[in-house]
């Protein structure tokens, strides 16, 4: 029994998709060359498939398991279940304006005409915000259609915004913001179910890997016990002595999000010495 995961063929999940699964050990034969390959050491099967398809091939049961951005998703509003974030593929589907029009409020949007390739998120956005434009759906080159006289405005998928600034055009409302998800079929058999965990668990553990480092540090031995209140670690930091009489050496781990608070701290209460190491696979 092997768990089928469908991944874009090219584009710009594919590099990170493809990566995720080598970061969870995962042995992917032969690459996006082929429509699909298998794993050597994973009972995994990969599918190379538009972005645009995957909701599609998930509801139906062609594949188990897929990566697309939240924002293929909802458009294709398909019936899966979202498993996970992933962290990659950030961006947002925004409205733009040409960078002339004044614009003060959602409402100078009535009347107008907005192209995309997003209809189904843009109407249901317009409908929450009781605004009646007109929506274009075009499949792509949203931005030039302001340029061309076919839209007085666009929703389309921004990251750096350097398509819309090379295209004269401002972001004026987030319609959406989207990263890469996991998904999956509604109904998938217990058999499949377990292989899912056990690439959930990787995930995971890479995951939390990433969101906290190793700390080192030396200390003087009266200093210990406030150091370890600073220090809230996985269990309780690892204390050992150094050669140094009355030195310790202190381990631990601490999460990205509250370093540089917990590095100022421990300075000023007679650190030394502090190394910080990332960590690669991390199980709580
Ligand atoms: O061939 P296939 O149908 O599989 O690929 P695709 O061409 O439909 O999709 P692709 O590879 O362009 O994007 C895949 C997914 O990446 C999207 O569905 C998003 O979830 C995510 N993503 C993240 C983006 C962007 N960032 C992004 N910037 N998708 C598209 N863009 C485009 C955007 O449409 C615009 O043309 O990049 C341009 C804007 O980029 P900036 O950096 O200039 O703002
Ligand atoms: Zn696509």
């Amino acid at each position: 029994m092997k768990l089928k995961i469908a991944i874009q063929k090219s584009g710009r999940l594919s590099e990170e998709s493809l990566r995720l699964l080598k970061d969870c050990g995962i042995n992917v034969n032969n690459g996006i060359s082929k429509l699909k390959t298998d794993a050597d050491n994973f009972p995994i099967e990969i599918f190379f498939l538009r972005d645009d398809d995957i909701p599609q091939y998930i509801e139906d049961g062609v594949a188990d398991i897929g990566i697309v951005g939240e924002n293929v998703l909802l458009e294709k509003n398909k019936k899966v279940k979202i498993i996970e974030k992933l962290g990659f593929g950030k961006c947002r589907l925004s409205i733009a304006l040409p960078k002339e029009v004044k614009y003060n409020s959602i409402k100078a949007l009535n009347g107008k005409r907005i192209a995309t390739s997003y209809s189904t998120i843009l109407s249901k956005y317009l409908k929450e915000q009781k605004v009646k434009a007109e929506i274009h759906e075009i499949s792509g080159s949203v931005e030039i259609a302001p340029g061309i006289g076919l839209a007085d405005a666009i929703c389309d998928l921004v990251s750096s915004g350097s398509t819309l600034f090379s295209n004269g055009l401002k972001e004026v409302e987030v319609v959406l913001k989207s990263e890469a998800i996991l998904i999956s079929n509604q109904k998938l058999r217990k058999e499949k179910i377990e292989i899912l965990n056990k690439l959930l668990f990787r995930i995971k553990a890479l995951r939390s890997a990433k969101n906290n480092k190793y700390i080192l540090l030396n200390a003087p031995n009266k200093k210990l016990d406030t150091i370890c209140k600073i220090l809230p670690g996985m269990k309780s930091p690892t204390i050992l002595p150094l050669a140094e009489k009355g030195w310790s050496s202190v381990h631990s781990v601490v999460e990205e999000n509250q370093f540089w608070d917990i590095i100022e701290k421990l300075k000023t209460n007679g650190a030394q010495g502090i190394l910080v190491v990332p960590i690669e696979k991390m199980i709580v």
